[in-house]
């Protein structure tokens, strides 16, 4: 009964799994290719940074593909694109990611993911705008993520399947990356429900569980990556230190700006890395 959802990942009795392959099949009829090697998550920050992956050879409304929904937040780019790099790899790239904040339930958060999987990739690079915990952090620095706390309360993983998350964060891809920027530095990832941004005492939490970075995404989708076969790339653009590290009150205008002076070396650094794989 389908069509009585206007999501079909919101009728209970659908398979996420089934719904993000045709998803894919969406993407490779729209974009006219057949399977991707790469899928790429642009983050707060990171929305530059496709134009300097390679050649777009197809920009769909993420509205037009099976399952997706629409964010509306500024900062955030509704759509999907297939990128040819100069190397020959195929990348989706997608701008159009649903935050669990938005309250639509996790198998929408994850669909994305799914859909990457299913679309033939092999590796999923995640990236996100965050607030950072380690004060030898500016703004406008891009970090590895090395692991993850998941502080949703909520996991991506229906039923009794038990799934290993050693290694989430694949360190091959991890030392790949530095190969390219040996500067990079890493850190646990602690993704919080939001939208509000945390007080000063959880981020005394977040410090004291082994956290250094902050943020409201990227967590829930490792996972379900994981549990698709893929191999996990994390990075974080530290857009603000987070509440109370940082003196200053966190300002969603803040983020944007970070974002975009630090755009042109995260699309260097992205592009760099991608053609690397
Ligand atoms: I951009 O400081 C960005 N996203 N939870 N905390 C959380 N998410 C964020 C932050 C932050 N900055």
């Amino acid at each position: 009964m389908s069509d009585t959802y206007s999501n079909p990942l919101d009728d209970p009795a659908a398979d996420p799994f089934a719904v993000a392959s045709d998803a894919a099949a969406d993407i490779a009829r729209l974009t006219g290719v057949e399977s991707h090697d790469i899928a790429l998550t642009l983050g707060s920050g990171w929305g530059g940074a496709a134009e300097l992956i390679g050649e777009t050879t197809a920009t769909i409304p993420a509205t037009d593909v099976t399952g997706f929904s629409k964010p509306a937040l500024e900062g955030h780019v509704g759509s999907l694109r297939s990128i040819l790099t100069p190397g020959g790899k195929r990348v989706l790239v997608i701008g159009a990611r649903t935050h669990y904040y938005e309250g639509h339930g996790v198998r929408r958060v994850v669909h994305s993911v799914r859909t990457a999987a299913a679309t033939g990739a092999k590796v999923m690079v995640l990236t996100n705008g965050a607030g950072g915990l380690k004060t030898s952090w500016s703004p406008g620095q891009p970090v590895l993520i090395s692991d993850h706390i998941n502080l949703t309360a909520d996991s991506p993983i229906e039923g009794a399947n038990f799934v290993d998350l050693t290694d989430l964060y694949s360190r091959r891809l991890r030392d790949l990356a530095r190969t390219i920027d040996p500067t990079l530095d890493e850190g646990v990832y602690c993704q919080f429900r939001g939208p509000h941004y945390e007080t000063p005492a959880e981020i005394q939490m977040v410090k004291a569980i082994g956290g250094h970075i902050a943020g409201m995404s990227t967590a829930l989708e490792a996972i379900a990556a994981r549990q698709a076969g893929l191999e996990i790339a994390g990075f974080s653009l530290i857009t603000n230190l987070a509440a109370g590290i940082q003196t200053t009150p966190l300002s969603h205008e803040e983020v944007i700006e970070a974002g975009q002076q630090a755009g042109p070396v995260i699309g260097a650094l992205l592009a760099r890395f991608v053609e690397a794989l």
